[in-house]
């Protein structure tokens, strides 16, 4: 039987590959778009099915997480098998800047798609997965982290998806939704949003190697944090799913690396040597002398509380679905790093880009 699947946060780096997966798998999708007064779905043009034709598997529709009534109505219309709850203000340093927003899309839009299932009567019909995040361990407590270590947020965004997660474990227990966490560690792929680390430091090496930007300026260099690849980890959510009983799982690689070394692996990649500078760099033997390519050490990129180190245990989602990763850190990378060599210079003839290239 052919299923249905809703995705929130269709636009974005998850969305785009999870809808990709489904339309594979022979599934209707329906994604909620945000209003934007631009084109927002760069990620998922190339899924495009004009609504005007017959069998078209691919819906968009517009809504908002902080709008219940919009969220109902939705959820009414595409009656679906199953529910992918990605959307969420989804930048760590983002949330200390709008606490109240994050609280109310990433903590109580979870919410309000759970109660709008629970009002409809599709809580037999469907299921729910939740972005759940390894920013819930925050504030080390035990490594490598695993579904059972404590989780200790450190920003308003990790409180919100706190709430989350425990409203998803608390609607399976209450009225037995099949509502799944995937507790899932930092996953990046060259579609990764342009102002997380991992995404400015490729689109900068590129940027260097082109001559078209002379330094990266980046916060703390020292965090260190489990990368996979994007497209494994959505084939995870799929997984969880698919499962007779649901529950909760850690996705990860179980290696960790920190932003420095990132860093030095995306530069070698293209043969640029680095010189580094600012706050701290001089006791910490980062080489201050050689090296043409300035990577400075700019505290504007602190966070009031950090999340110093995140390394995942996958193995309950090893043995009970089959699920593990596919892709080396350094050949994701290199993806990374070569997919920006191409799109870097379509980005700067365009002067709407000049805030994302140098200012994030
Ligand atoms: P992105 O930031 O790339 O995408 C977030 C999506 O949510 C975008 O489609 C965005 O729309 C949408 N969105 C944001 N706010 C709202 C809102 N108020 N109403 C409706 N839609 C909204 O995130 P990722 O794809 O990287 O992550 C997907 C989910 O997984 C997020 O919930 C994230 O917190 C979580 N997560 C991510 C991890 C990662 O390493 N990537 C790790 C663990 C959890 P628009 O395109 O218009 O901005
Ligand atoms: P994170 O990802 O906070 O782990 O959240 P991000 O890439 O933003 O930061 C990772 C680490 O790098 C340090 N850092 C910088 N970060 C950014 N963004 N910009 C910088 O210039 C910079 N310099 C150093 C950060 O301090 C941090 O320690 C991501 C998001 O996808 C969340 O939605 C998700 O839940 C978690 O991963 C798991």
């Amino acid at each position: 039987m052919q299923k249905t699947a809703l995705i929130t946060g269709i636009t974005g780096q998850d969305g785009a590959y999870l809808a990709e997966l489904l339309l594979e798998k022979g599934y209707t999708v329906h994604g909620i778009k945000r209003r934007s007064s631009s084109f927002n779905t760069g990620r998922i043009d190339h899924l495009y099915q004009d609504p005007h034709d017959r069998d078209v598997k691919l819906h968009l529709h517009y809504g908002d997480m902080t709008d219940s009534t919009n969220l109902i109505r939705i959820m009414q219309e595409t009656q679906p098998d199953e529910v992918y709850n990605l959307a969420a203000q989804s930048h760590v340093q983002v949330s200390f800047e709008t606490p109240e927003y994050t609280g109310n899309a990433d903590a109580l839009g979870t919410l309000r798609l759970l109660e709008a299932i629970r009002l409809l009567g599709l809580s037999e019909k469907t299921r729910f997965y939740q972005a759940s995040t390894s920013e819930l361990y925050g504030k080390v407590q035990e490594v490598p982290q695993s579904e059972t270590t404590p989780f200790y947020p450190r920003s308003p965004y990790a409180a919100a998806k706190l709430y989350a997660y425990w409203i998803v474990v608390n609607y399976r227990e209450a009225y037995g939704m099949h509502a799944s966490n995937g507790i899932l560690f930092n996953h990046e792929s060259p579609i990764r949003g342009e102002t997380f680390v991992t995404r400015k430091i490729t689109r900068a090496a590129a940027a260097i190697k082109l001559g078209l930007q002379d330094k990266l300026y980046l916060g703390n260099l020292d965090a260190e944090r489990d990368w996979g690849h994007a497209k494994d980890y959505v084939r995870g959510m799929w997984l969880m799913l698919q499962q007779d009983k649901a529950d909760d799982y850690v996705l990860a690689t179980g290696e960790k690396h920190s932003v420095r070394e990132f860093v030095e692996l995306s530069f070698a990649e293209l043969d640029i040597d680095i010189r580094w500078e600012g706050s701290g760099v001089d006791e910490q033997g980062f080489d201050t002398k050689t090296g043409k390519a300035v990577v400075s050490v700019d505290p504007r990129y602190f966070r009031p509380t950090e999340v110093d180190l995140l390394l995942g245990n996958p193995e309950k989602a090893t043995n009970a679905l089959g699920w593990a990763p596919t892709t080396p850190f350094r050949d994701m990378i290199r993806q990374m790093v070569r997919s920006d060599l191409r799109s870097v210079p379509e980005d700067l003839k365009n002067e709407s880009q000049a805030f994302s290239i140098k200012a994030i």
